[in-house]
């Protein structure tokens, strides 16, 4: 009989998002009964989301992978641990002879913990392969690479608890109250304190309803809104010379860029009225100004985008002081710490150089290779790898473009999937791997606002199923490699040494959800003294707004609060079903299709099409179509147009034609 007085409580960090809630879960008999929010956390203070409060359920679900799976012949029959190890490692090796290991290539782990990408991408290194990525590239690689040459360190420069004491809060492309519920508790003290919020997004989000000033600009025009209020703000004295003067270059070159940017193209373009636009720019003229930002810029104008923001934070002299900065609302719950530690262009420990590549040899007894290897969008858009191993990662639904995907995919001659649930993705694959979830390991994470925390461990994995951490130490010693553990808290030592920004942490304090840990110093505010770049100061970059390519009806895709990501998880929670979003299209453009609500409508790009139940509103802007990004069908309309620099996805700037389907 189940005795509740044995329950114990175990803490730990929510799998979902990356505000990194804190939660307690109620552990009776190795299976966890509740979980409840932690009030001790310093960002979450109490608060979760039902996504948070029902986290545990997945765990649960029937269908969990219990056992290794090989595909042979079309259908998957049971293997052991034993043979799975070895087979994945002989055929490594014979790929690695066949091709060279440019031919191999390993990528995800945007839920996994710290020390799980840091032996994943360890490993790679190790088979002398730096085709390594992170689905950071899909979302905010745009944000890290702006952020880091522009002001030093590739994330958030203040924290969500700064939200508080701002005078004015700007969100632009990002829907708290969808993507990051948590934060809106500091939201509200804003408005208490008497604080504004202004929302830059082309639909009516639930964050646009509570804003101040809610700027409706046309999809993918971000970047001429802010050039125009930077020269609006320079040519009104609105500046702030002393913070320019001293803490940042490349001004003079940036005002001549921004000085032909005008209010009247600006209304043309932006679609925003003149008057709007100045209250914008006075808004943010004052101090304690709070940038914020989320996919709306890097999905569709990519790290351009992100710069000609921050410049906006430069000019007004809104970074290093309490209730100032900027605030990238990372998506995962580990995404930051994925991106900071794997990358197919740089070391853990620095720029990807012989140098760094010695410094790593040192610790790791084995030299890294120094060529720059493909990011996760390239290695499967465009194919030529020849073996994949994927660990927590679903991009037959997530990455643009399905039906491209699938087939490069389908043509590996070694596939490998690590993942607790037998997806679209593991389908397709030799070998499944089944892991263990969230709570039935331990190890840190990193929230958006670079706080890093540990997840204890509440209970057992089902069947046979394994950490993340067991299953790359396996492959490693199969594969020959020595110096490798599988204790978490040694490779949180391990990576602390070489990823130098997390040196500053220590393991007591990452476990206590009551004291601050954050990298790369132990502060909410980044900058009070000096920026992180080489030559100490901040940098502008002037960039210029481009006309987007194509033109034509835009489809925006999007998260609503109760799914997440290609929903493996919350399908697997009691009371939801698979999801199927409608495409919600403006009473006007429908009117002029000659469409109605309810309509069966195909939506086609040049990539492929998909049906929906068309859905009148005016929360989205006349000249754009709007769907949920958790409808698997959602990402065979979904073009795969690159940011050049980045490699970042448009997900949010596809063309579409909308036509009614016709039912017999
Ligand atoms: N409930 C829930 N929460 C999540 C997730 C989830 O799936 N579900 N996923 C997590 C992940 S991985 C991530 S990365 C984050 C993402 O969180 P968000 O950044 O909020 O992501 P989206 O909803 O995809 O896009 C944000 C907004 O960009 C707007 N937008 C589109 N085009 C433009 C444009 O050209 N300019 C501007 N200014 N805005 C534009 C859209 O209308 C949308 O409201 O959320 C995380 N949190
Ligand atoms: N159209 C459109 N597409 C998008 C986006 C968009 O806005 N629009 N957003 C993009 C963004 S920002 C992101 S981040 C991606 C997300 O894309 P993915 O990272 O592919 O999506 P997730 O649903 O988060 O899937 C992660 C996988 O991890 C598995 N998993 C869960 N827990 C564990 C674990 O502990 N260990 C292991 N090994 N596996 C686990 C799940 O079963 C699932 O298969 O989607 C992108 N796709
Ligand atoms: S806000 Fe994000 S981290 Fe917090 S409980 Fe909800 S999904 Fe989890
Ligand atoms: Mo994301």
């Amino acid at each position: 009989m189940t005795n509740y007085f044995d329950m114990s409580e175990v803490s730990s960090i929510c799998p979902y998002c990356g505000v990194g809630c804190g939660l307690k879960l109620e552990v009776v008999n190795n299976i966890i009964v509740r979980t409840i929010p932690d009030s001790s956390h310093i960002v979450s203070r109490g608060h979760i989301c039902g996504k948070g409060s029902t986290a545990h359920e997945p765990i649960y679900s029937w269908d969990r992978l219990t056992y290794p799976l090989k595909r042979e012949k079309g259908v998957f029959i049971r293997i052991t641990w034993e043979e799975a190890i070895k087979e994945i490692a002989s055929k490594l090796l014979e790929i690695k002879k066949k091709y060279g290991e440019k031919a191999i290539g390993f990528y995800g782990g945007c839920q996994n913990t710290l020390e799980e990408v840091y032996s994943f991408m360890k490993l790679a290194r190790a088979l002398g392969t730096n085709n390594i990525d992170s689905c950071a590239r899909v979302c905010h690689e745009p944000s890290a690479m702006a952020l880091k040459e522009m002001l030093g360190i590739g994330a958030s420069a203040t924290s969500v608890t700064e939200i508080s004491k701002a005078k004015v809060l700007v969100i632009a492309g990002e829907s708290i109250t969808e993507s990051h519920p948590v934060i809106s508790q500091y939201l509200v003290q804003l408005k208490k304190n008497g604080g504004k919020i202004v929302v830059i997004d082309p639909r009516m989000t639930g964050t646009a309803k509570i804003a101040d000033l809610h700027l409706q600009v046309n999809p993918g025009t971000d970047i001429y809104l802010f050039n125009t209020v930077a020269n609006y703000l320079i040519s009104n004295n609105l500046i702030d010379e002393e913070f320019i003067s001293k803490r940042t270059e490349g001004f003079e070159e940036y005002k001549k860029t921004i000085s032909s940017y005008t209010l009247d193209e600006a209304e043309k373009i932006v679609g925003i009225n003149k008057e709007k636009i100045i209250e914008f720019a006075k808004l943010i003229s004052q101090k304690k100004v709070i940038f914020s930002w989320g996919l709306g810029l890097t999905q569709s104008e990519g790290v351009n985008a992100v710069r000609a923001y921050i410049n906006l934070a430069l000019l007004t002299g809104n970074i290093g002081t309490d209730g100032s900065g900027l605030i990238v609302y990372r998506g995962q719950a580990n995404v930051q710490g994925s991106g900071d530690i794997i990358k197919p262009n740089v070391f853990p420990n620095g720029i990807m150089n012989e140098e760094n590549a010695r410094e790593l040899e040192k610790i790791w007894g084995f030299k890294p290779p120094t060529w720059v290897g493909k990011t996760v969008t390239e290695a499967l858009l465009e194919g030529g790898l020849k073996a994949l191993v994927l660990m927590n990662f679903n991009p037959v639904i997530s990455m643009p473009n399905r039906n491209k995907v699938k087939k490069v995919l389908e043509s590996l001659e070694l596939l490998v999937v690590i993942d607790p649930f037998m997806t679209e993705t593991a389908k397709l694959a030799h070998f499944v791997l089944p892991s263990a979830m969230w709570a039935e390991k331990e190890g840190s994470v990193t929230s958006l606002d670079r706080v890093v925390k540990w997840r204890f461990k509440a209970v057992n994995p089902p069947g046979e199923a394994k950490s993340e951490l067991e299953i790359i130490s396996l492959l490693f010693k199969e594969l020959g490699f020595k110096g490798f553990t599988s204790d978490p808290k040694e490779v949180f030592l391990e990576m602390k040494e070489v990823v130098k920004i997390y040196s500053n942490l220590t393991l007591d304090e990452v476990m206590d959800y009551s004291k601050p840990s954050r990298y790369p110093v132990n502060d909410t505010i980044l900058y009070r003294e000096k920026f992180l770049t080489p030559t100490g100061k901040a940098k502008f970059i002037p960039v210029e707004y481009k006309k987007m390519k194509e033109e034509g009806l835009i489809l925006i895709t999007g998260r609503t609060v109760t799914r997440y990501n290609t929903d493996e998880l919350i399908n697997r929670t009691p009371g939801f079903n698979s999801f199927k979003s409608p495409l919600y299209i403006n009473p006007k453009d429908a009117e002029r299709l000659g469409l109605k609500d309810k309509d069966i409508v195909k939506v086609s790009s040049k990539c492929g099409s998909a049906i929906f139940t068309l859905s009148i509103s005016n929360e989205v802007k006349e000249g754009s179509v709007f769907a949920y990004m958790h409808d698997p069908n959602v990402n065979y309309v979904v073009c795969d147009s690159l940011d050049e620099e980045s490699k970042t996805p448009k997900y949010k700037y596809t063309i579409v034609k909308i036509d009614k389907v016709k039912l017999y």
